[in-house]
């Protein structure tokens, strides 16, 4: 019985997406978790004297977690002998650091690639066959359309997962983990090996053709145009329904990703029940056709094939290296994808995206990539400032994810970005200084409704000002401003800010009749947060 217990307590406590409110949230320990997390380099974690020099800028930097690579290569060297030395020192590297874990399995594909299989596998070319060219040329790639492959990766997963289950679940330093990485074929757009291709001519599964029907008007707008250009055909094959572009070849290679991904992932998640999501190498702007960017990845124009095949999957990631982030975090964000991003940048970019992600999408989390590259200063680089705040306000901020309280603002040009939020509109603009002349390159910051026209602002570089939406009084000021900092989750004031300490300007006057706006709050360089009231007045 005792044993029983233990083992229900520990799979009821255990790690979960759990949706609260509005937003799908990460529960650790019973309490929402934001994961301020940063990737180490892919190598970093094959030797742990290596390892064990990088944690200690990690809190530092005042990340909370770390995206932490296991290769099949080094957990399963020979066929059915598993050795869990290196996962067994991530997982104390992390507990000493006071680091919460995310897994990386680099299995099968890493970047498209199967580098990181062990070398039974890499060479046994009959039993694991490997993707081919359109021009008949050999890949190093482990088709997904290999059932032996599949099973051999989602048993060393399996192993993986229970070991991890077994060294973990009652201390639950690992808290989610990565299925392969960055999965799709590169250099064209799917496998043209004889079995693909007879497989590629037979017909598109029901049970995909099912899954698009149920969700035929919430569908991602590139396929279903695509499914509408074919004649939105229930049945056929994939160039009857998805045409005879490279697309019916992605769509195609898509379904075989995600099935064989879905075992994977199906398999460890018996062992061992934490969430877990897939990354995707996204479009890059000079890529022409899939196979430029690995193609069957979880592409947004793909996720309804995701979705149908990989029901296990938890959440569908990209990895954003590119400058819009608004653009990439709105296609992957759904009503049944929350978002987390694993890869993308540090520095100031990184700062402004983490607070972005988490306050305008309800992200989970973000993760820049590399984050073990040396800092001459850890505690002063732009995500540690930001990572400070971020985790000084989680409780705050999960709350406010979950009741639709919460905005964020990133902005690198001179303009006015806006938002409504609890009754008003919000303007927000680089900071200036007194005579309107813009200080920053970069800014960022959100904003939080905690009550009746009361605000917590936090954030970098930016003026925010307030217009009133509902009836009444056209104007608002500011009651009054509070700095502050939480410590032990406890809001502890600090200055009364007016004066120069707010959005002060000798063209206020000038401001307020073409902005329609009263005095708002300024955030100079160094991240902060304040609390406000606002008055309206005429
Ligand atoms: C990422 C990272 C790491 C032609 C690159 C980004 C990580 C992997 N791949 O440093 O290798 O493990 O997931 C792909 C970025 C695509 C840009 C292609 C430009």
């Amino acid at each position: 019985l005792s044993s029983f217990l233990s083992l229900s307590f520990a799979q009821s406590s255990a790690p979960r997406l759990e949706k609260r409110g509005q937003a799908t949230q990460l529960i650790v320990d019973g309490k929402p978790f934001l994961l301020l997390a940063g990737e180490l380099h892919n190598s970093s974690s094959s030797n742990l004297d290596y390892l064990n020099t990088l944690w200690k800028p990690l809190k530092q930097q005042h990340l909370n977690t770390a995206l932490v690579a296991v290769s099949w290569e080094l957990v399963e060297p020979q066929e059915g002998k598993f050795d869990f030395s290196l996962v067994d020192g991530i997982l104390k590297g992390g507990r000493d650091n006071n680091l919460k874990i995310v897994l990386l399995w680099f299995g099968s594909w890493k970047n498209g690639l199967s580098h990181y299989a062990p070398e039974w596998v890499k060479k046994d070319t009959r039993r694991f066959p490997r993707i081919k060219l359109e021009n008949g040329r050999s890949t190093e790639t482990i088709s997904a359309l290999s059932t032996e492959a599949m099973n051999a990766d989602a048993k060393a997963f399996a192993a993986l997962m229970k070991h991890v289950k077994k060294a973990d679940a009652s201390k639950q330093t690992v808290i989610m983990v990565q299925v392969e990485n960055e999965v799709g074929v590169i250099g064209a757009a799917r496998d043209y090996s004889d079995f693909a291709n007879v497989e590629f001519a037979k017909a598109v599964p029901s049970e995909l053709m099912q899954s698009l029907i149920a969700h035929k008007n919430e569908l991602q707008p590139q396929l279903k145009s695509l499914w509408e250009q074919n004649g939105s055909k229930t049945g056929g094959t994939w160039s009857q329904v998805f045409g005879k572009s490279a697309s019916a070849d992605e769509a195609f290679m898509a379904w075989n990703y995600a099935k064989y991904i879905n075992t994977v992932t199906a398999a460890g998640k018996a062992e061992y029940n934490l969430p877990m999501f897939v990354n995707a190498w996204i479009v890059q702007p000079e890529d022409k056709r899939p196979g430029d960017y690995p193609s069957g990845g979880p592409q947004s124009h793909v996720h309804d094939i995701w979705r149908a095949a990989a029901p296990t999957v938890d959440i569908l990631s990209p990895d954003i290296y590119l400058q819009d982030t608004k653009g990439i975090t709105a296609m992957y964000k759904h009503s049944w994808n929350p978002l987390f991003i694993p890869e993308s940048f540090a520095g100031l970019d990184g700062a402004a995206n983490a607070f972005y992600v988490i306050g305008r999408h309800d992200a989970i989390g973000y993760s820049p990539f590399g984050i073990d590259n040396k800092a001459e200063k850890p505690a002063e680089t732009p995500i540690a400032k930001a990572y400070n705040i971020l985790s000084q306000l989680t409780p705050e901020i999960t709350k406010a994810q979950s009741e639709g309280k919460i905005t964020a603002f990133t902005l690198k040009a001179d303009s006015v970005q806006t938002a409504e939020l609890a009754g008003y509109k919000i303007n927000v603009t680089l900071r200036k200084n007194w005579s309107g002349v813009t200080q920053a390159s970069q800014g960022y910051g959100l904003v939080i409704n905690t009550a009746p026209d009361e605000f917590t602002v936090a954030g970098s570089n930016i003026d925010v000002t307030f217009v009133p939406l509902s009836a009444g009084p056209k104007m608002a000021g500011l009651s009054w401003v509070r700095e502050g900092i939480v410590e032990n989750g406890v809001w502890k004031p600090g200055r009364l800010l007016n004066g120069d300490n707010i959005m002060i300007s000798y063209k206020l006057a000038e401001q307020a009749a073409v902005n329609k706006t009263g005095t708002g709050i300024r955030l100079l360089d160094e991240p902060s947060i304040s609390k406000l009231k606002l008055y309206r007045f005429e």
